[in-house]
């Protein structure tokens, strides 16, 4: 039946697609990544808001933070690849003390920005103040400091990191061999 298998497969493929867009990306530990999950929200919202957002959202169990970008190989994944480029906020701050910029979420929060990505002339606390970063500024991946007391109107979509736990498929194996053994186990009794 090729005419139904090629069906299935169009329908198979219908649903990848819609569910490609909604899923987190994974910044793969076999390309040189962390494990994390990351997702770009194209809603366009204040820092506040992203910060609150990512904090109360959760994937495949593991809570999600505004992301942190700690290394260029991360800043160059979540603006290319996560973000597509587009202006995204990210969990930097000088909110509460001019110029001394820290992270204000996940594992990184309270620590000073050690990689940085300014672009050119930036953090420049423009037009009555900016405190907050957003990413793919001027090219992709600069950082820019944006919105703030002064600009409570700037608005921009973000992404939300999750450090997920999910099993490597190694340890699924060992789960479902110690399974086995169990119920070998309770068999012999
Ligand atoms: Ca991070
Ligand atoms: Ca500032
Ligand atoms: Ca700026």
């Amino acid at each position: 039946m090729p005419a139904l298998r090629s069906a299935l497969a169009l329908a198979l493929a219908a649903v990848s697609v819609t569910t490609v867009h909604a899923d987190p990306v994974q910044w793969q530990t076999a390309a040189g990544g962390n494990g994390h999950y990351y997702l770009y929200v194209p809603d366009a919202v204040s820092w506040q808001d992203a910060l609150a957002t990512a904090a109360a959202s959760s994937w495949q169990g593991q809570a999600g933070y505004l992301a942190t970008i700690t290394s260029a190989a991360e800043d160059s994944f979540v603006g290319a690849t996560v973000a597509s480029a587009n202006l995204a906020w990210i969990a930097a701050s000088d909110d509460g003390d001019e110029n001394n910029w820290t992270w204000r979420a996940g594992p990184e929060a309270g620590q000073a920005l050690g990689y940085t990505n300014w672009a050119s002339g930036e953090p420049n606390n423009c037009c009555d103040g900016e405190n907050f970063v957003h990413l793919n500024w001027l090219a992709t991946g600069q950082w820019n400091d944006h919105g703030g007391p002064g600009n409570p109107g700037q608005l921009n979509g973000y992404v939300i990191e999750y450090a997920a736990a999910v099993p490597e498929p190694a340890s699924v194996a060992l789960m479902l061999a110690g399974a086995a053994l169990l119920a070998s186990l309770r068999r012999r009794r």
